[in-house]
């Protein structure tokens, strides 16, 4: 499943990323905007709220928003940031819009930038495909599929620390 350069392509730091892509093998792509490796994890029984998680490529040379999103799995999709607020992690709505600025990559991960989904109608199963409408201020409406892993899971990079492939 796994060969031998598969693993050791993994290795390198520089490829991480490229290698997080093609594990979910999801890269969508639309006028200047490419989308990769848009993923959630699974939720807790009873949890109204989950994660959405990806990066967004901006290879064009003027700036795009992106403003929000929906889904049928959750009531509303929002764009959120963690921060620091006196010593205690918390989120918010990320205020007008999150920036992907011209030529720039900007990652949607656990402990930054995320989008939320509110109001879930059913706790998110790992092997779930959640799809998800973001909307852009100038690339408009996207849609993307949300591969949901463990509930442990911490990011994208992370698939490929599990014990036995070579780490
Ligand atoms: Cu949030």
């Amino acid at each position: 499943m796994f060969n031998r350069f598969t693993v050791h392509a993994c290795s390198a730091l520089v490829l991480a990323v490229i290698c997080a892509g093609s594990a979910s093998a999801q890269q969508v792509e639309t006028g200047d905007l490419v989308l990769n490796n848009a993923w959630s994890r699974a939720t807790p029984r009873g949890a109204k709220v989950g994660g959405g998680y990806l990066i967004v490529d901006n290879k064009g040379s003027t700036a795009d928003k992106l403003i929000g999103g929906s889904s049928p799995a959750a009531g509303k999709v929002e764009v959120h940031e963690m921060a620091m607020n006196n010593g205690v992690m918390t989120m918010r709505p990320v205020k007008d819009g999150l920036s992907i600025p011209a030529g720039k990559s900007v990652s949607l991960a656990p402990g930054g930038y995320h989008l939320m989904l509110m109001d879930l109608k059913a706790p998110l199963k790992k092997g779930d495909k959640i799809p998800v409408t973001l909307k852009f201020e100038k690339a408009g409406d996207v849609n993307v599929t949300l591969d949901v892993r463990d509930i442990g899971a911490t990011s994208g990079q992370m698939d490929h620390a599990k014990p036995g492939m070579g780490h």
